[in-house]
């Protein structure tokens, strides 16, 4: 009795210990969640965007949304879909993105947003990594001589509603004891139009969207964004990390927007670009002399697990670097171009001193 007790014992332990292997080697079935199911099923990926930010957003002259931000939603549909044409564009006003997001009314949101502690914890939103350091900047007109933030001392400055812009200039202006007038819009636009009709004495708010407004501006030379004190860069009023959301709900799907960024982070740090992706993946075959084990695994090459983390094609970074581009190529088609050229600055790779870094791909 004992003795049989010993052996059914045994039996059960090493039938526990035969499935409790085969679970392991199957590392875990990865279920996806509802976002991402939802965009499976739909065969489409809805993206909130800015509608007017030419540079990281909005329309060309075909009707197509196109830019910075815009091709976060493209990779992310590449990555899931194995289309970066596969999704449909939602304009949003800054001050609509979080009701639009609470409610799902788009899976993700790409829309110069920025990473703050209020807007992570009740928006009920996770933050992908930023895909843009930025800072406020001020913008006077050349021609009122203004070009310090003590020249607006009693005047008025302008902004739109439901944007980090408002408390940054508040503050701004009181730490240097400087009394103003905060004007605020419902939409950015609207704020630049009564600067330019002379309502507002200065216009406020990221710099980025400043060098867009600046660089399509009737006449670009009239308008002047505050300097630091030795010429050598745009005044910075605040850090503003920009980058994409996505509703809380879903970890999975966050998960999958967060390594598509890294993994067009990753792709340029290693040279992998949409015109080097053949020669890369040739080069990097098991058994080739010279094979990178840190691009294998990037690219899901030979066993190497990749997107199937993540629930998605292995080779996800090769197909959103052939289809999108890496990060560089990103920032280098819709920023580095005029009429904008905005300077890579603080969003170089971290190997050329900038913030740019990808955690390991393994
Ligand atoms: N990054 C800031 C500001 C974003 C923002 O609203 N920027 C303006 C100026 S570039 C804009 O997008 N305006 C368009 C609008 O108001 O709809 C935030 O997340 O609050």
């Amino acid at each position: 009795m004992k003795y049989s007790f010993k052996l059914s014992l045994l039996v059960v332990v090493l039938i526990l210990g035969i499935v409790g292997s085969s679970l392991a080697q199957d590392a875990n079935p990865v279920v996806l969640g509802p976002i991402t199911q939802r965009i499976i099923e739909r065969g489409e990926l809805i993206c909130g965007v800015n509608a007017a930010l030419p540079g990281f957003s909005a329309p060309n002259d075909a009707g197509q949304f196109v830019g910075f931000d815009v091709d976060f939603c493209r990779a992310v549909a590449a990555a899931i879909l194995g289309s970066a044409d596969a999704v449909s564009f939602r304009p949003l006003t800054a001050a609509e993105r979080q009701a639009a997001l609470q409610a799902e009314e788009i899976d993700m949101l790409s829309r110069n947003t920025t990473f703050t502690l209020s807007r992570d914890t009740s928006w009920g939103a996770t933050f992908a990594p930023t895909t843009f350091y930025d800072g406020q900047g001020v913008m006077t007109t050349t021609e009122s001589g203004i070009t310090t933030l003590e020249g607006l001392e009693g005047l008025v400055i302008c902004t739109n509603q439901g944007t980090t812009t408002e408390g940054n200039i508040t503050d701004a202006m009181r730490e240097r004891g400087l009394a103003f007038e905060l004007q605020t819009f419902a939409e950015f636009p609207q704020a630049f139009e009564a600067f330019l009709a002379g309502g507002c004495d200065a216009v406020t708010t990221d710099i980025s969207g400043l060098v867009s407004y600046q660089a399509t501006a009737p006449d670009p030379g009239a308008l002047y964004i505050l300097r630091t004190e030795d010429g050598s860069d745009y005044l910075r009023t605040s850090k503003e990390p920009l980058g994409p959301v996505t509703p809380q709900s879903d970890a999975q799907f966050a998960d999958i927007v967060r390594w598509t960024i890294y993994g067009m982070f990753a792709a340029e740090e290693f040279g992998i670009s949409s015109e080097t992706i053949d020669a890369v993946l040739a080069a990097n075959q098991p058994g080739v002399e010279g094979a990178r084990p840190v691009i294998q695994r990037l690219l899901g090459i030979g066993e190497n697990p990749s997107g199937s983390y993540l629930g998605i094609a292995n080779n996800f970074v090769e197909v959103v670097v052939r289809q999108v581009g890496n990060y560089g190529e990103v920032f280098a088609r819709n920023l580095s171009v005029a009429p904008f050229n905005i300077p890579r600055g603080l969003n170089e790779l971290y190997t050329n001193g900038g913030l740019i870094y990808a955690p390991p791909f393994r």
